[in-house]
């Protein structure tokens, strides 16, 4: 569990808003030194101003709390220029060339743009010229107007990079998705899933209800709760969620390896509250996978470095190659989407020469490992693929291929500053590792599904199912009007197959 996402219990209370409005907020790079802003709080209230003002320091703008000479940009919304002049006069501060007065449009494209957008007529309150072209500014880029460009319900449609400019609204929409999880309220989690993803997608940050006009999977639900962040910066249901003590539970139990929502609901039930009492109650019987998830527990909980999962990968390769040296061995997973950190790092094995003996590869490997005293856990999960019919109807199905999900102890690297920050004396990570083993005409099929996302997989295979009138899975993709399957020896082929742009690994983060 993350401590930071839990807040304080206690009566929900909203917090007063003057106090939110004073806050402190973290420092911020900024970007575009020649710029100064500040935001008029006259007509758009105290919690917008807070609101615009942490966006705009955020996206690198400097922006000032009070107006002061250094100031070069004023913005103010729904206020005429001379409504604006009026205010300057009564703060004793007269209007000069040096100074533009902005609807707040323009900082909103510009925070949308990633860059100050040029200063057009339709932004400008007051025309008091201002001449950037004989005074070169940097900060300043002509943006090419952005096209209009409807998005996809489908995030096999969507390029969703690491780049998330609505994390204050997705965050909020992962706790309440998690929490209908929780309840096995599938219908609901989905929705705010799905909410997430496309908000994931978008170039610009959403910064009023406007914004949201034209952007798909966004219900009345999902709608209350970015009205409620904008206005008031937070969700009173997600700060509900976050000090409910079923949730908070339910989040701690499932951080443990091999616990899932049924054990949660029956510990939840006992009156466990925390992992101690549970894991020194004598009645309780735990699976094997349980007893591993307590004895790791703190290096599984602790994520994955992407330094790490490359030692590991080195590792993987090596005990392949022992066996097969011409196997194809992939990291898949969030890693292969670019991500830096992970829960576990996924790998896809497969042999571009089939021979008898494939299904024994991960024996062999994993008997090597034993040997060596590398393995602190591990399942093997046979195959049982046999000839299928035709691809899966279920979205989240598990594949058919030979797996091994497994505790991998990786020793760490020499360091010669002598000084560890490691637990005492311990000189290895336990790290969650899953091997997939594959046939090589299923290949491409199995990359694919093994790289994610989950909700890019989702919706990759419910556009192929209702786009498409295809049925696409990890091993195969079938068409269902042709009643034939269709070959790919690439990811490339697959989209083509399905009509759909090729979209690279790491705009699949949905
Ligand atoms: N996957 C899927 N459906 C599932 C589970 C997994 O399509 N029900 C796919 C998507 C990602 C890939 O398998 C690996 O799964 P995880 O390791 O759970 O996800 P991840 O994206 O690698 O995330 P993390 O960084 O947390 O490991
Ligand atoms: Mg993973």
């Amino acid at each position: 569990m993350d401590p930071s996402r839990v807040a304080p219990s206690g009566p929900l209370k909203k917090r007063p808003r003057q106090v939110r409005a004073s806050m402190a907020s973290p420092p911020y790079d900024i970007k575009f030194r020649d710029l100064v802003l500040f935001i008029l709080e006259k007509k758009m209230g105290t919690t917008r101003r807070t609101f615009l003002m942490e966006l705009a320091r955020r996206k690198g703008f400097r922006v000032e709390n009070e107006l002061s000479d250094s100031v070069t940009h004023i913005v103010a919304e729904n206020n005429s220029g001379s409504e604006v002049l009026e205010w300057l006069q009564v703060q004793n501060v007269r209007a000069s060339s040096q100074l533009e007065l902005l609807d707040v449009s323009w900082l909103i494209e510009s925070m949308g743009a990633g860059n100050p957008v040029e200063i057009t007529g339709k932004h400008q309150l007051v025309s008091v010229k201002t001449d950037y072209s004989a005074t070169p500014n940097p900060g300043f880029q002509k943006t090419p107007p952005l096209p209009v460009k409807k998005i996809s319900q489908y995030a096999c449609q969507r390029r969703t990079t690491l780049n998330n400019c609505n994390n204050i609204f997705t965050d909020a929409f992962e706790v309440l998705a998690e929490n209908f999880e929780f309840k096995e309220n599938e219908v609901f989690s989905l929705a705010f899933m799905r909410a997430a993803s496309v908000l994931k997608s978008l170039p610009f940050t959403i910064v009023s209800m406007k914004d949201t006009e034209g952007i798909p999977c966004l219900g009345d639900q999902v709608k209350c709760v970015i009205e409620e962040i904008i206005e008031d910066g937070e969700s009173s249901e997600v700060k509900a969620v976050l000090n409910d003590e079923r949730y908070q539970s339910f989040k701690l139990f499932t951080s443990v390896f091999g616990v899932g929502l049924k054990t949660s609901e029956r510990w939840f039930r006992m009156g466990f509250r925390s992992l101690s009492k549970i894991r020194s109650d004598k009645t309780l019987k735990f699976t094997k996978m349980q007893k591993a998830g307590f004895l790791y527990y703190e290096d599984l909980v602790s994520c994955v470095t992407r330094a790490e999962a490359e030692a590991v990968g080195v590792l993987v390769k090596e005990a392949v190659w022992a066996f097969m040296p011409d196997a194809f061995v992939t990291m898949t997973g969030g890693f292969r989407r670019g991500k830096k950190i992970g829960h576990d790092v996924d790998f896809l094995i497969t042999n571009p020469e089939s021979t008898e003996d494939e299904e024994q590869l991960l024996p062999k490997v994993i008997n090597l490992w034993e040997r060596k005293g590398l393995l602190l856990y591990y399942d093997l999960v046979e195959s049982t693929f046999e000839k299928l019919k035709c691809p899966s109807r279920q979205v989240d199905a598990l594949d058919h291929f030979q797996k091994c999900f497994l505790i991998f102890k990786l020793h760490h690297q020499k360091v010669d500053s002598g000084k560890s920050t490691q637990q005492e004396g311990k000189t290895w990570k336990a790290i969650r590792v899953d091997l997939v083993m594959c046939p090589y005409e299923n290949y491409a099929f199995a990359l694919l599904g093994w790289t994610g996302s989950r909700q890019f997989e989702r919706d990759i295979r419910r556009y192929a199912t209702h786009e498409r009138k295809m049925m696409l899975d990890n091993h195969a993709l079938y068409d269902k009007t042709k009643r034939i399957f269709l070959k790919a020896g690439s990811e490339e082929e697959i989209f083509a197959h399905l009509g759909l742009d090729y979209i690279e690994p790491w705009e699949r983060n949905a």
